[in-house]
């Protein structure tokens, strides 16, 4: 299929002949031929990407040391401390808001001056440095299509994103964990293994599992395969960040053993122009105020990946080899 394209500005816009062709293709495809669209622009703009040579490109992982002083981290993590208090004595702010698991995660409102930090935090996350690290990995400019702030409360009992899984997202999809709090096996940790494991998992058919299928140790299902698993876990200062492939590599939570862990994500998306035009265009209201997480369901083709209805019968069906297998494209 040939794609026609309008130019608008720095953007382009589907032509309209090829809109229904496009709506057609599964979620995943339609994102990957929107990243492809994104590469080619890229190019366009005689931005030359660099090696795809990184740990990210490579292995779906990477660390970034001291995006943020240890003191600046802290100074955050306190304003999570009163953002939640704030909301009341049982909203999380020094213990889990009750015994169900599920509430071990609290969510914290980016309001007010919380925001404000946050914002600031934004060029010190993505700084030169880390702009080209992502992208030499997507090959074209990114977007942040949202961002979250959680703290993390001591739980014996791990569920959901702390039970390995890759997250059902665009294959392309990449996330930055700016940690707060300390990360290490006693203070809450992210963990991932890298591409070609995860391959290996998926093809003995550990890839998207649901919430209720998901497994905390994933030695389980090596054992299958006479090989230990490499767990990628580093040790991580308060201000330092994580930054993987979600929908490509296998990743879990581990939580803390006392205490909370603070973190603030950044999802990002391949994009047509640079992160910090949307923010110019448009201001950061959709980072910060999203309520709406499911990228897959959305449309890449129009400036902010604004949510389109999944249509009758085009469910959510995992039978595309690249998708199982974690690649970047078809
Ligand atoms: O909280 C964590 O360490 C992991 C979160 C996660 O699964 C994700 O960001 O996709
Ligand atoms: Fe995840």
């Amino acid at each position: 299929m040939e794609l026609k394209f309008i130019n608008e500005g720095n953007r382009v816009q589907l032509h309209p002949d090829c809109k229904e062709a496009v709506a057609g293709l599964s979620p995943w495809h339609r994102h990957a031929v929107f990243h492809r669209v994104c590469q080619q622009v890229y190019q366009s703009r005689g931005a030359a990407p660099a090696p795809a040579d990184s740990d990210l490109s490579v292995r779906g992982v990477d660390v970034l040391r001291q995006c943020l002083s240890t003191d600046d981290a802290g100074r955050i993590s306190n304003q999570i401390t009163a953002t939640l208090e704030a909301l009341g004595p049982n909203a999380g702010a020094h213990g889990p808001v009750s015994d169900d698991p599920g509430l071990t995660i609290t969510d914290v409102p980016i309001e007010g001056g919380l925001r404000d930090s946050l914002r600031e935090c934004l060029p010190l996350l993505l700084n030169s440095r880390t702009e080209q690290l992502l992208e030499s990995y997507y090959g074209s400019y990114f977007q942040i299509y949202s961002a979250l702030a959680y703290r993390t409360h001591a739980n014996e009992t791990h569920i959901g994103s702390f039970l390995w899984h890759r997250d059902v997202a665009p294959m392309a999809q990449v996330h930055l964990i700016l940690y707060l709090t300390e990360s290490g096996p006693e203070t809450g940790a992210t963990m991932v293994l890298d591409f070609a494991q995860t391959t290996r998992a998926a093809v003995i058919g550990y890839h998207y599992e649901g919430l209720d299928e998901r497994i905390k140790d994933i030695e389980e299902i090596f054992t299958e395969t006479g090989t230990d698993p490499s767990i990628s876990c580093p040790d991580l200062q308060p201000g330092d960040g994580l930054v993987f492939s979600a929908a490509r590599a296998l990743h879990r939570g581990s939580l803390p053993k006392t205490g909370y862990r603070d973190t603030f994500t950044l999802v990002l998306l391949p994009s047509l122009v640079p992160w910090r035009q949307d923010i110019e265009e448009f201001g950061d209201d959709h980072i910060f105020g999203r309520k709406f997480y499911r990228t897959l369901e959305t449309d890449p083709f129009q400036a902010l990946s604004p949510a389109v209805p999944i249509r009758p019968g085009d469910k959510l069906s995992f039978d595309e080899q690249w998708v199982l297998a974690g690649h970047m494209f078809p």
